[in-house]
């Protein structure tokens, strides 16, 4: 494995069935967040002529696919299951080098594609649509999921490979075809993931990758008329611009963005559990989660005890390249990202919060080479300040204290976003009243804001995106556009609504 580790991949787009340069001749490098001196690969940055080819490819294999029956279609994805399942410690180290998450994480990453390429392989036999009597005699009603056409997909660098997994398995089962933009931090997992599907029997053109960077390659494809439906994962800013762009089109988009997401320790808790809870949903994938938990919300007759078991297990992480035996939290994906926490833990201490532990780069021996921030806790934060409302994806944890589990769910409400949010308690009635409260796409009862598996909706409301769902059967409702058939075998016209 060591050895491996210092090969640099020179990758191409894959266009049409074809591995093409980029047209613009240019190239971007991917490099390891833990060591900035190992080059991961080589990648194309694609323009606007690159994303062009990619879907005339796509639109062209679409004529075919869409006429191939979806339990076969299905087959292709569960050989990809198979695969990825034999390639998966490769994928998984290959993933930790070029993002930084601690290796069993990468695992996981690569895990939830593996789960995903299964459940909607099985959705090859279901696909269900509904039949239904038709108000008139002697004729048939019914509806049937057609697929939208070209789907373009724009997904980040935080699970590199889970998140595409969402976007094409369900898209390819029920007969589209795809052109994918990874990231550019992360563009060597897409690549494993698309290769899989290739290697699994995918026929050319159905799946088109183009790498590049977002305003030269991302922009042209949300743009692209013959894209029909865009799929995107990130930032909210460039969440807006997408919605805004293919709105203009009247283009079906779905939007999965930020979180602020927040965990309610009641008085009653389970602590070391409340605790153990906060220190993965915090800093595991070092915070960079767009379901992370980055608000505590403590009753104050625990916050005391919660607080200082937590700082002093927070204190006691070891940070360090992903790839090493016993290191529980990786670095930062990028210089950037670091600049945010920094910039945000100052925001912080200027409105008034203290500073736990942390709140600053590491920068000894073992960290020098990488973007490792230490784990960083903020305490005496208020409802309103900055660091409380807007989200940092980066390992820096909020604390906050109530009274009653009214103003706990008032506080945990009281933000633009609503991905996830979880609650502590033995309690069942409260565990109820916040299932039912909480203004989140996802609740979690007696465990952190993340582990959304999945066979279920993943996404939120508010600003966290545009009502559409990843994961479970709300993603065929994007990839699929319903058809309602009438068959009429009554040999004469009937009229609805006037015979
Ligand atoms: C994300 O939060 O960015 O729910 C995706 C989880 C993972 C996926 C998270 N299965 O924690």
């Amino acid at each position: 494995m060591a050895a491996a580790k210092h090969i640099t991949r020179q990758a191409n787009n894959l266009i049409g069935g074809k591995w093409v340069r980029a047209r613009t001749r240019h190239t971007f490098e991917d490099r390891n967040p833990a060591n900035a001196g190992d080059l991961v690969g080589v990648f194309p940055a694609s323009g606007a002529h690159d994303v062009a080819d990619a879907v005339a490819a796509a639109k062209e294999a679409f004529q075919s696919w869409r006429l191939v029956p979806a339990p076969k279609r299905a087959e292709i994805l569960f050989r990809a299951g198979e695969l990825l399942t034999a390639r998966k410690e490769q994928y998984a180290r290959d993933m930790t080098r070029e993002m930084g998450k601690v290796l069993i994480e990468s695992r996981s990453d690569v895990q939830e594609a593996i789960d995903t390429a299964f459940y909607m392989a099985g959705e090859g036999r279901r696909l269900f649509g509904q039949t239904t009597p038709s108000e008139l005699p002697n004729k048939f009603a019914m509806s049937v999921r057609a697929p939208v056409g070209v789907c373009g997909m724009i997904t980040p660098w935080n699970f590199p490979m889970a998140i595409p997994s969402w976007k094409l398995f369900p898209a390819l089962v029920c007969g589209n075809t795809c052109v994918i933009k990874p990231a550019e931090d992360t563009p060597l997992s897409a690549l494993h993931l698309v290769e899989t599907l290739i290697d699994a029997g995918l026929p050319k053109g159905v799946v088109n990758i183009v790498f590049g960077f977002g305003p030269e390659a991302g922009a042209p494809l949300v743009e692209h008329p013959d894209v029909t439906a865009i799929s995107f994962t990130g930032s909210s800013e460039v969440g807006r611009w997408v919605g805004q762009t293919a709105a203009a089109c009247m283009k079906p988009c779905s939007l999965e963005m930020g979180g602020k997401n927040a965990m309610i320790v009641m008085e009653d808790a389970n602590l070391e559990l409340a605790v153990e809870g906060a220190l993965w949903g915090a800093f595991g994938t070092t915070g960079q989660r767009c379901t992370a938990t980055s608000r505590i919300l403590l009753h104050k007759k625990i916050a005391r005890p919660f607080t200082q078991q937590l700082v002093e297990r927070a204190g006691r992480l070891r940070v360090g390249d992903g790839l090493k035996k016993d290191v529980q939290m990786g670095p930062q994906v990028n210089e950037q990202q670091i600049e945010t926490s920094r910039r945000y833990v100052e925001i912080a201490l200027w409105e008034g919060a203290t500073l736990l532990t942390g709140g600053k780069r590491l920068q000894g021996k073992a960290h020098a080479p990488g973007c490792f921030f230490a784990p960083t806790i903020l305490s005496g934060v208020l409802p309103t300040m900055r660091i409380a409302q807007e989200e940092v994806f980066g390992p820096v944890v909020t604390l906050l204290q109530f009274d009653s589990l009214e103003q706990a769910i008032e506080i945990a409400n009281s933000v633009s976003y609503g991905l996830s949010a979880s609650i502590y308690t033995r309690d069942v009635n409260r565990g109820y009243q916040a299932m039912r409260d909480l203004e989140t796409g996802i609740v979690y009862i007696n465990a952190p804001t993340i582990g959304a598996e999945v066979h279920l909706p993943f996404g939120g409301v508010k600003q966290t995106g545009n009502g559409h769902r990843e994961g479970g059967i709300g993603a065929l409702d994007f990839y699929t556009t319903w058809k309602s058939v009438y068959v009429d075998y009554s040999d004469r016209l009937q009229r609805a609504q006037i015979d």
